[in-house]
């Protein structure tokens, strides 16, 4: 056995069955390793930021880490933004990073670059091995510290003499760390502030968005009255017909604070404290307006769905409560296509435990409310703001959960960053309806220009905010890569392709000019 085949053996016997990969030279004895042993996928992206969006929405869903193969300190640094959207959603995620011989990196070769001082800020656990019979150990520590709840990102750098060396054995599983309890004082101020206060929202993130976390706040709300309300860009929630309702915080800082100063008492429970997006003149950072009394219950790392439930005891919530599961969507849309009526028609169509990776930006917003009481669907949301996450998040989403229909509902600007995941999802045959709305624009940048005071924008202003001349044609991207496409123009034509699209196995994409 050679250390690459120790590390791929360790990884399989830790429960670890995904990777997805674009290598190069220095992983080769690990690209080799993958055929000696049965049980690990290998997914070619065709761009490293593919990889890891896909290794994020493959976490969310999965809740265990998926393995990205990647090469040297440039291959790493290609996917680094997606890595900041999984750090943000908290995803489990394994990084492994060929690196040169220990030996050959004094040459200075042209690949060489300082992969540690890359992969720092981006992951929660890094690290080098020296020598090949380590890299078993290092690989079961870095599943660990990957799974470490409610996830994060360990990076491995594996120089190739390690890989292709002997080792000895592969290494047992390590239980992850679980997460720690919320002490009896937090849930005890939590309480007391829902005694005392009139008007309640439980800011709600992490996990506490997902089934046990909003089954103890549906409780928590029946005795309390307090309104849910969850981050902006929550990682995963669980909603639709049956689940609470849970309101979402809105974008920008004015919406917010003007949303929050309805309340007198905020207890937040697996988020933090929120922010505004960006600094806007005149406008504070914080969005919590001053004199609110405020509650920390549960930090994001802490065990929030307990907290919730002993928080639900302490206020003698009762043990249960039934949330109506009935089903309502939106009439079938009709009409020129617009952010409403699409995002009706999706409301309208999709089908019960859909995953919605929602990167559909400023054609997005409708959608959130007309599928309040759709049939019960998972709901991904772009964590980090580091747009080119939708495709290969919602492609990692459905190697996650071959049975469910991933809906990727997608903004043209954000799709150009990452559209080869397009080619995964065919490659793989998953089962991916992309919804791509094409604007011709990056039109929140155009909004925010107009907020920015500037009123006509000039030529060049015109210009870097516009995705016309030449016309991407979506439809020709998509098939260009193995996707069918149609292109619709009004709801109507929507909502029938929808439905095509959802019926048939494996990826497609509907172009929608909006
Ligand atoms: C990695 C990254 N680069 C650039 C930006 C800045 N940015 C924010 S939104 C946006 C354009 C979004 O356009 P599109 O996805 O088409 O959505 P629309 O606003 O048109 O609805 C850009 C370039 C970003 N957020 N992240």
């Amino acid at each position: 056995m050679n250390g690459a085949e120790s590390l791929i053996r360790t990884a399989i016997a830790a429960g670890v069955e995904v990777c997805f990969a674009n290598p190069g030279t220095t992983e080769m004895p690990l690209v080799a390793a993958l055929d000696s042993a049965e049980g690990l996928r290998a997914i070619l992206g065709l761009f490293e930021g593919v990889c890891t969006g896909a290794a994020d929405g493959y976490g969310r869903m999965a809740e265990k880490p998926a393995l990205t193969l990647l090469h040297l300190g440039p291959g790493f640094a290609n996917g680094i933004a997606n890595l900041h959207n999984a750090r943000r959603a908290r995803s489990p995620i394994v990084n492994l990073i060929g690196d040169h011989a220990t030996w050959h990196v004094a040459a200075d070769a042209p690949l060489t670059s300082d992969i540690v001082s890359l992969a720092t800020p981006v992951s929660g656990w890094v690290r080098s091995v020296r020598d090949s019979k380590s890299l078993a150990d290092a690989t079961a520590q870095a599943i660990a510290a990957a799974g470490r709840a409610p996830g994060q990102i360990a990076t491995l750098i594996v120089p190739s003499d390690c890989q292709w060396d002997p080792a000895e054995r592969h290494a047992s599983p390590i239980e992850p760390t679980p997460p720690p309890a919320v002490s009896s004082g937090a849930i005890s101020q939590a309480a007391a502030a829902i005694r005392k206060g009139k008007k309640i929202a439980l800011f709600l993130g992490a996990t506490a968005l997902r089934a046990r976390g909003l089954k103890a706040a549906a409780r928590i709300a029946a005795k309390s009255g307090c309104h849910l309300i969850c981050e902006t860009f929550p990682a995963r929630l669980e909603r639709g017909a049956g689940t609470p309702t849970v309101e979402r915080l809105p974008y920008f800082p004015e919406q917010a604070i003007e949303m929050l100063m309805a309340f007198d008492t905020i207890v937040i429970a697996g988020a933090k404290r929120p922010v505004a997006f960006f600094g806007y003149p005149n406008f504070p950072s914080h969005l919590i307006p001053e004199g609110l009394d405020v509650a920390i219950l549960a930090e994001p790392t802490e065990d929030t769905p307990a907290a919730l439930e002993a928080l639900a005891s302490e206020i003698a919530a009762p043990v249960s409560v039934a949330t109506a599961a009935q089903i309502a969507r939106p009439e079938r849309p009709v009409g020129k296509l617009n952010a409403i009526n699409a995002g009706a028609a999706l409301a309208a169509t999709m089908p019960e435990g859909a995953i919605v990776m929602d990167e559909a930006a400023t054609t997005g917003l409708p959608f959130f409310v007309a599928s309040t009481a759709a049939p019960p669907h998972t709901y991904l949301s772009l964590t980090g703001g580091a747009i080119g996450q939708g495709l290969p998040c919602a492609t990692g989403a459905a190697v996650a959960c071959p049975e469910r229909r991933v809906i990727a509902f997608q903004a043209d600007g954000s799709a150009m960053y990452t559209l080869q995941a397009l080619w995964t999802q065919a490659r793989e045959s998953l089962n991916v309806t992309t919804v791509l709305c094409n604007n011709r624009s990056y039109r929140i940048l155009q909004v925010e220009l107009a907020r920015a005071g500037v009123a006509e924008p000039g030529r060049k202003a015109r210009s870097l905010t516009s995705l016309a001349n030449p016309e991407l044609e979506w439809t020709a991207l998509a098939n260009g890569m193995g996707v069918p496409a149609v292109r619709v123009e009004t709801a109507e034509d929507l909502t029938r392709e929808l439905e095509r699209s959802l019926a048939t196995p494996g990826p497609s994409l509907i172009e929608l000019m909006v």
